[in-house]
């Protein structure tokens, strides 16, 4: 992996997204991520194109707002799968650090060596504890089919607040079912997670999780009433509707100039 990346000139002008895509196949080299997981990941990466590769307002908003969630919560709990633990390991373990919050291993396609992996993974960027693996996921989301409904009863269970980067959408919504808070982390604004999660940020893994460490560590340092005021003047209908606008926006602007010189 080292030498390939290495053959990525420093200036190319796609060359952070290359570097990203090469955590990603390194993951599933490991055998953390699945084949499913890099079409996935071109599925987000096609969405941050249009969105223009930056971390835009109405991600900051929900950004601020996903922190406080995570804050003001009783049991906070962060999902860890394959593409978030091949890309952005070290942030998660800062995260759950900065808002004591609990991380599991939740898979789509589970395994045993994957689930191993990826706690291993957790460990090795800094974490203590790692829930959801093996036996330990002895508890069930009612109403869902797929694997992801294989919980922690000391975790997803448990939680009130979840953090589910990089989601699939039934999830979200059988989470939202027994009145847990759900937070979002997806590039598509559209896709059923984004849709249906209680606090969208629509940007990438890669961006987004760092933010959100700094912000915990910024709001850590504010009073309990402005947290739940943040948490209260948030919509999130009207932060997807702006997600949206601004991939109009930036592609009306395009298509008028003619060329896509600013990507
Ligand atoms: O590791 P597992 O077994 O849990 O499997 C994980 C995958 C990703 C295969 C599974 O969750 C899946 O199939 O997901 P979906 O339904 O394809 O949804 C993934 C969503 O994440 C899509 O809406 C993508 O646009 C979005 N996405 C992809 N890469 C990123 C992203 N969002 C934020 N940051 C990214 N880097």
């Amino acid at each position: 992996m080292e030498e390939l990346v290495e053959t990525i000139p420093p200036d190319h002008p796609r060359a952070e997204s290359l570097k990203i895509r090469h955590r990603l196949t390194e993951g599933y080299k490991k055998g953390l991520v699945v084949e499913a997981g890099l079409i996935a990941h071109g599925r987000g990466e096609a969405f941050d194109y249009l969105i223009g590769e930056q971390t835009q307002p109405y991600a900051l908003k929900a950004i601020k707002a996903a922190v406080a969630h995570l804050l003001l919560a009783k049991y906070p709990v962060i999902s860890v799968n394959g593409n978030t633990a091949a890309l952005a390991a070290e942030s998660l373990v800062e995260l759950a650090k900065e808002v004591k919050a609990k991380l599991e291993v939740n898979l789509f396609y589970r395994s045993k060596r994957r689930e191993e992996l990826i706690a291993e993974a957790l460990m090795k960027a800094g974490a203590t504890q790692v829930l959801g693996v093996g036996e330990a996921a002895s508890a069930k989301i009612p109403e869902l089919q797929s694997e992801r409904r294989k919980v922690d009863p000391e975790g997803i269970f448990k939680a009130d607040v979840v953090l589910v980067p990089l989601e699939d959408g039934d999830r979200t919504e059988a989470l939202r079912r027994l009145g847990k808070t759900v937070i979002a982390i997806d590039l598509n604004p559209l896709s059923r997670t984004a849709q249906t999660a209680s606090v969208t940020i629509v940007d990438n893994v890669v961006r987004a999780l760092p933010r959100m460490v700094e912000e915990a560590r910024a709001l850590r340092k504010v009073p309990i009433d402005e947290l739940r005021q943040n948490i209260e003047n948030y919509d999130n209908k009207q932060v997807l509707s702006e997600a949206i606008a601004h991939i109009l926006e930036r592609l009306a602007e395009l298509a008028e100039k003619g060329v896509l010189l600013s990507l």
